[in-house]
């Protein structure tokens, strides 16, 4: 038999070579070494397998960020499982479709969302288990006081997780991530950013998406190096903290809000390493910001769930604001005439591509969808709009897909519409993200009312509570007798975002 491909299992035999160092120093006070971690991944995988996880069984959790809640991550892909986290924001209804999806074995949910979440487990035929952000639950009491554990054999291109990552139409996509796809992408991280066993990162992003569960994590892993275990992000909390890391990551909002803070110096930060943002573009002034008051160049890379990491300014040479830099080792990427698929030349504008082990397999149970953004030779369509300069810098200039990114959350308006439309009285709608000091973009909406009830904006976001993660919802709406459209009898967004371009920044 090849050998053991399983995440784990790589990632252990680097971080066991020392394995009284420190893996993790919690918030309430708790510190494990790698020994630590492997005991307890070894306990909670052999509790796994003893409510009935297999090889490829999908594990579903929606909980807030813990050390447990990180552990049952590495212990699902341990246990040869299939790991897929939820947003915490998530309504029932949302989780619904996720569960009636995947049809995991086991949904972990938190204690107080029980009651709500027991009939939608029970639809999709799956186990219920608790667990809340202390380890309050039913669910480590299935966990063993001790136990070794075998990790399970996997080959490369087996699954180790499902994300989910709604789409420009229609149903919300599970993308498959495979054990190759997760060391690839954890190893050459490692070493482009020049990780060590001595990094201490400050931990502060959820870690139910790729940026907070895979980008940081499992680069710290490959590197035997250490973490600050935050439950969120809390700017009194991470400038508290700051002084005992060497590296954070976060996405744009991080960074603003930090500058926003008086207690943020660059006393405070001297010692830092390494800074890195992405998940959303980083505006230039905050790049500029940053670097006034602190010295340091914020290294800002791209990413996306379909293929994790695929560029990132360099650690050594000139980081450059409004890039995201190269290609990563291994990785190619290219800029496509979104028409034809014709290649273009450097300095031509296009459609991203990209190619590599960080490419996922697909989208679980839907072979078209896989088919129309992956293409048979590996090359993975992004949606994203890009120019690669002489010299390799990749800079993304717009997105083919209508989406928002908001706090590092996307958001697809398609979505939002199809909900808001389905209220009484709205004839249709249109969404739109609007530029935002905050979160960068917000959520706006557009409705046209049919004239059988009266519309408030109240009404719309108060009737959408129930249906959408709050983040998603519009912070502004408007009414207005007709939406813009063009001769083709499309809406015109643009005019709309014209309309609202300053709603949020004054
Ligand atoms: C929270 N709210 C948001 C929001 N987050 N609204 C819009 N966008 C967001 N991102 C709303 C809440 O619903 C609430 O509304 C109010 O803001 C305050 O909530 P909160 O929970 O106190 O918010 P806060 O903790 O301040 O969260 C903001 C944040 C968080 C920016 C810290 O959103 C965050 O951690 N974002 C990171 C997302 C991330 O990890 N993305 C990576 C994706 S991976 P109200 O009205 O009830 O008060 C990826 C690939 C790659 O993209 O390249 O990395
Ligand atoms: P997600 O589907 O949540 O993984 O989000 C991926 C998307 O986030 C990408 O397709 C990009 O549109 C966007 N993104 C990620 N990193 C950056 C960045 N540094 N700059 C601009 N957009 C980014």
């Amino acid at each position: 038999m090849a050998d053991n491909q399983n995440l784990y299992h790589l990632l252990s035999t680097r971080f066991l070579r020392h394995p009284e160092a420190t893996f993790v120093h919690t918030h309430d006070g708790r510190t494990l070494t790698y020994a630590d971690l492997d005991a307890m991944t070894a306990r909670f995988a052999a509790g796994l397998v003893g409510i009935g996880v297999r090889p490829s069984d999908r594990v579903a959790v929606q909980v807030e960020k813990s050390l447990e809640a990180f552990v049952l991550y590495l212990a699902t892909v341990r246990a040869g499982g299939v790991f897929l986290p939820l947003n915490t924001a998530y309504t029932p209804a949302e989780i619904g479709y996720f569960l009636g999806d995947a049809e995991p074995r086991v949904f972990v949910c938190d204690p107080g969302k029980a009651d709500g979440l027991s009939p939608v487990a029970a639809g999709a035929g799956s186990r219920l288990e608790t667990l809340g952000p202390s380890g309050e639950g039913s669910l480590l009491a299935e966990m063993p006081g001790e136990a070794t554990f075998a990790t399970v054999h996997r080959a490369e291109d087996d699954l180790a997780t499902i994300l989910y990552t709604s789409g420009t139409t229609g149903r919300s996509k599970g993308a498959m991530t495979t054990h190759r796809n997760l060391w690839s992408n954890a190893a050459t991280l490692c070493d482009y950013w020049q990780f060590t066993a001595d990094d201490v990162l400050l931990h502060a992003l959820p870690i139910f998406h790729t940026h907070g569960l895979f980008t940081s994590s499992n680069t710290i892993l490959a590197a035997g190096a250490s973490m600050i275990w935050l439950p969120k992000f809390d700017a009194d909390e991470v400038v508290a903290r700051l002084p005992d890391a060497t590296t954070m990551m976060g996405v744009p909002t991080f960074y603003t809000r930090l500058l926003n803070h008086s207690g943020f110096t660059s006393d405070l930060v001297t010692h830092m390493r390494l800074f890195v943002s992405g998940s959303a573009p980083m505006l230039t002034e905050t790049h500029e910001q940053f670097r006034a008051l602190t010295g340091q160049t914020i290294l800002e890379r791209y990413g996306m769930t379909e293929t994790q990491m695929n560029t990132s300014n360099p650690y050594d040479a000139e980081r450059r604001p409004g890039t995201v830099g190269f290609a990563l080792p291994e990785v190619e990427v290219r800029i496509t005439n979104p028409e034809t698929a014709a290649v273009q030349q450097a300095g031509d504008v296009g459609m991203i591509e990209v190619r590599g082990p960080n490419v996922f397999k697909g989208y679980w149970r839907m072979p078209e969808k896989t088919a129309e953004e992956l293409r048979a030779d590996g090359w993975f369509i992004t949606g994203d709009m890009g120019v690669i300069d002489e010299r390799g810098y990749v800079s993304i200039v717009g997105r083919s897909k209508d989406l928002i990114i908001s706090g590092g959350y996307n958001i697809y308006p398609k979505e939002i519409e199809g909900v808001i439309d389905d209220l009484p009285g709205v004839l249709e709608s249109a969404v739109i993200g609007s530029p935002h000091p905050d979160f960068g973009e917000g959520v706006v909406a557009v409705v046209v009312a049919d004239g059988s009830v009266e519309l408030t904006e109240e009404g719309i976001v108060g009737g959408l509570k129930d249906q959408l993660a709050r983040f998603k919802q519009p912070k502004r709406v408007f009414f207005v007798d007709a939406l813009p459209r063009n001769t083709m009898g499309k809406v015109q967004k643009n005019v709309l975002r014209d309309a609202h371009a300053t709603l949020f920044t004054g």
